[in-house]
């Protein structure tokens, strides 16, 4: 369970934001398939440690053998994980960019996939599913070939279709085994307080997770281990405000592009946008409401005292709609997006409330309010969201995660601060060649 440092100390590009030198990773030797960089974007208080811990529990992922920082803020986040109740880490201090390490078993991503984004998965990672695809189109050719030899339409159609679906489903089985029996895969989510990002450090942000993905691909290129990159934008609704346009989410969303493209090795940029809070959108976008109200949002935990509370957050009902219902999957700005849509909390209601009640300050006065009442629990994503997020997560690490191999005599490094190469070529300890098998 050898780790070693990835960075001696802070690169000196991302000017005061610091966070890589406590980074590790697995030595060479571990069977680890992948690493996956995610960065988790969002402005105070909009749900980053909230998805983060969703995201832990959905993907039952667990820590590997980490010390100093990083078992420090492994044990402060699992404390979330396992107690919804629990103190949450502190809000992220600016300039600093915290990390979890995690390692997820791939059976755990299959399993939580529904039939169709397994398919998927195995279809974008195994040669043998594209075979049983071969094998399908064989049986279809085989009730034709039936047809033409005048045996009935019905008998044809029914061999073709044994023929396909016997065939399809062994290939399939066999590259869902193998994927399931594969090393597992290691994620990093790094908390990135948005509100820095979009202020004045916005360039000192991407300087320093650009300095992360070149160090991650030249070690990915000398060990041949894959590696794949791609952020998480959070979108709180409650933040949206009553203008398309100007809310910190809009801000961040108009940037995401540049960060999501980073990692230009590995194809398509990817991003995912978590919408949380979804009880609340739903709401706001009621098919008989007027598209152009202001409504007060009165958030409640249950159980906790309503004094001394902040003014509500105001939001457009026209604005919620466009960012969290109406935005679609696709590509964007040549950035293929992903929608996760969810609420974490259990036991979520909403109702109108008097206005009066929302003590309002906000500079669009609103026209009327809703109470949001919920509970923190230990839930992870349910239904599609569930779906949604393993998808979006299977296909980065496997089909989008690339060892950019051809770069073959790059040693790797213990650790670099500078991009140069310090020390210790893994190789001589592997015996073989970098690429190799
Ligand atoms: N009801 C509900 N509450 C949520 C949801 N997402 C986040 N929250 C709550 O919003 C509050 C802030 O969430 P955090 O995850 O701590 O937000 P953060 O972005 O990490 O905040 P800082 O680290 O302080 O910047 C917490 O009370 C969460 O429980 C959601 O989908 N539904
Ligand atoms: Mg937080």
């Amino acid at each position: 369970m050898a780790r070693r440092a990835v960075f001696l100390s802070e690169p000196t590009g991302a000017a005061g934001v610091r966070g890589l030198s406590a980074l590790t990773e697995p030595d060479v030797d571990e069977p680890v398939a992948a690493v996956v960089d995610v960065p988790v974007i969002g402005a105070r208080g909009d749900g980053k440690t909230q998805f983060i811990v969703h995201a832990i529990r959905t993907l039952r992922a667990y820590g590997p053998a980490l010390a100093g920082a990083e078992a420090q803020h492994h044990r402060e986040i699992m404390r979330v994980v396992l107690d919804a109740r629990a103190p949450r880490p502190d809000a992220t201090t600016p300039g600093v960019v915290p990390h979890y390490v995690l390692r997820i078993r791939p059976a755990a991503l299959l399993d939580g996939l529904g039939a169709a984004g397994r398919l998927r998965l195995l279809a974008a990672t195994s040669p043998l599913v594209g075979a049983g695809a071969a094998v399908a189109a064989g049986g279809a050719a085989l009730g034709a070939a039936m047809l033409g030899l005048g045996v009935a339409a019905e008998a044809a159609a029914v061999s073709a279709a044994v023929a396909a679906g016997a065939g399809g489903g062994a290939m399939t089985g066999r590259a869902r085994r193998r994927l399931a029996a594969s090393d597992e895969v290691e994620v990093v989510f790094w908390d990135v307080a948005g509100e820095h990002v979009y202020s004045s450090s916005a360039a000192d942000y991407h300087a320093f997770l650009d300095a992360l993905v070149r160090e991650r691909r030249r070690r990915a290129a000398a060990s041949g281990r894959r590696y794949a990159f791609a952020p998480v934008l959070l979108c709180n609704p409650l933040a949206l405000g009553a203008h398309r346009e100007g809310s910190p989410y809009h801000r961040l969303r108009q940037i995401l592009p540049m960060f999501a493209a980073l990692d230009g090795a590995a194809g398509a940029p990817r991003a995912l946008v978590a919408v949380n809070r979804w009880r609340v959108v739903e709401a706001l976008c009621a098919p008989d409401a007027e598209r152009d109200e202001v409504v007060a949002v009165i958030e409640r935990r249950r159980g906790e005292a309503a004094a001394g509370r902040d003014p509500a957050p105001a939001v457009r009902r026209d604005v919620v709609r466009a960012w969290c219902r109406d935005a679609e999957d696709g590509r964007d700005d040549d950035v293929d997006v992903t929608h996760l849509r969810y609420d974490a909390a259990t036991r979520c209601e909403v109702r109108a409330v008097g206005e009066a009640e929302a003590s309002v300050e906000a500079t669009t006065p609103p026209t009327s309010a809703l109470e949001y009442r919920s509970d923190d629990a230990p839930g992870a994503f349910t239904g599609e969201a569930r779906r949604v997020f393993l998808g979006w997560l299977g296909r980065l690490a496997y089909a989008g995660a690339r060892a950019a191999r051809g770069a073959a005599g790059v040693p790797v490094a213990a650790a670099s601060a500078t991009g140069e190469v310090t020390a210790e070529d893994v190789w001589s300890r592997r015996g073989r060649a970098p690429g190799g098998t």
